[in-house]
């Protein structure tokens, strides 16, 4: 059976995460997003994939290719302009025969739920997860075995079951995505195909996930998945540990790395190839370090995203934080991470604040951002590509 996997997405609400790249290919754990999917999706047995991409689609070309290196093939298809889910699984219609799976590009799932999925005998399987608030996402409405209706952000969701963006589906679905119309927000959604399938009288089941499932859409999410992803590691040492170093529970240190004497680290950790660490430095757990970064004496860091090329040089704490690739930060960078009338931090995501849920979490910084010395950073703030702030600076 083959899977759809759908990374056209422009990843609005990530940014300025996704301003270099496709949020499919945001790392957790050191690895694509878009990569945990295939991998999981392969130990369920799947070995034909249609990626189907868009915006910057030529990373994801890139880094996976043909799919060799994973022994599975890999096509892609280019969904020109993002007009919504529906049509993005519409652009795959010439690329597969038969039942087939689709995935969202953008969440943390296990191989047993695909499994699932492929076992079952219905026309088409939606798939839920049971979420306190469903208003945000596509509710599942359900009779006995069959779902009857599918709701896209209701504001008096009939029940909690949230679509978590997992199908099988029939031949039959393509027929509904060309006729299904544009939604009040200008797209094709697939949900509303999907309720055509269910009034043509095709039977549709559905899976209740009780395992893993993390939506990948705004910032902290990253750090959600890549705590998920980190606690499941194996330790490894590939690189050069020095004797006075001290590596404590699982960490992960990649080729060509240097742990220098006085680096104190408790995983899970994973760090990547290339990087110099230490000396004197203080690695907590859930921090995934990505290739030739660079963490200096007297920095300590904890359950962060630290992406290539970044380098924390000296006397700084970042906690909780997503770091951008290629940033610098000046001696003495220090980033808070918690708020102390213990109320939950908010940030700014496409223009508006949210409230992330978390009572601690530092900045989303983007790529190439430079601080100068004694930056000083406040919990959940956004620091835009590019970005460079002078001696002292407070950023609010
Ligand atoms: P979304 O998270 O709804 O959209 P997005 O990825 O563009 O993010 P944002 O809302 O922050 O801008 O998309 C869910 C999945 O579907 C995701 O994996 C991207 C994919 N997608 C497409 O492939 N084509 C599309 O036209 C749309 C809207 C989404």
């Amino acid at each position: 059976m083959k899977a759809v996997i759908l990374a056209a997405g422009q990843g609005t609400r990530m940014r300025p995460l996704t301003d270099r790249r496709p949020k499919v290919m945001l790392p957790i754990g050191n690895k694509p997003i878009l990569e945990h999917i295939i991998d999981e999706a392969v130990d369920a047995g799947i070995q034909e994939f249609v990626i189907v991409c868009g915006y910057m689609e030529n990373s994801i070309r890139e880094y996976f290719g043909d799919g060799l290196q994973k022994s599975v093939s890999i096509e892609y298809v280019l969904q020109e302009k993002q007009n919504g889910t529906g049509h993005a699984i519409g652009c795959a219609e010439d690329y597969v025969d038969d039942r087939f799976i689709v995935l969202n590009g953008d969440m943390l799932i296990s191989s047993v739920q695909i499994k699932n999925l492929i076992d079952r005998s219905e026309d088409a399987v939606l798939t839920a997860k049971e979420v306190e608030d469903p208003c945000n996402f596509g509710v599942i409405c359900t009779g006995g075995e069959k779902v009857t209706r599918i709701v896209e952000k209701p504001e008096n969701p009939p029940t909690n079951l949230a679509n978590a963006g997992i199908y099988l589906f029939p031949q039959a679905i393509f027929d509904h995505i060309r006729r299904t119309p544009e939604s009040p927000r200008g797209e094709i959604e697939i949900t509303d195909s999907i309720q055509m399938l269910i009034d043509s009288g095709a039977s549709v089941g559905y899976e209740v996930f009780r395992d893993v499932w993390i939506d990948i859409g705004r910032p902290w999410d990253l750090l959600t998945a890549n705590k998920h992803v980190l606690f499941g590691l194996e330790g490894n040492i590939e690189g050069e540990v020095e004797p006075n170093a001290t590596l404590k529970g699982e960490v992960i240190v990649g080729e060509g790395t240097v742990i220098r004497n006085g680096a104190y680290i408790i995983g899970p950790v994973v760090i990547g190839k290339d990087c110099d660490i230490g000396p004197n430095c203080f690695i907590r757990p859930s921090t995934a370090i990505g290739d030739n970064v660079r963490i200096g004496n007297a920095v300590e860091i904890k359950n962060c995203v630290v992406m290539d090329n970044t380098n924390i040089g000296h006397l700084s704490y970042v906690g909780d934080s997503v770091i951008g690739q290629d940033c610098n930060f000046g001696a003495g960078t220090k980033v808070a991470n918690l708020r102390h009338d213990g109320r939950t931090i908010r940030v700014m995501v496409k223009g508006e604040k949210v409230d992330s849920g978390r009572r601690k979490l530092g900045v989303i910084m983007g790529d190439d951002v430079h601080t100068g010395i004694n930056t000083c950073i406040n919990v959940g703030c956004v620091l835009k590509t590019g970005r460079c702030t002078g001696l002292g600076e407070i950023v609010k």
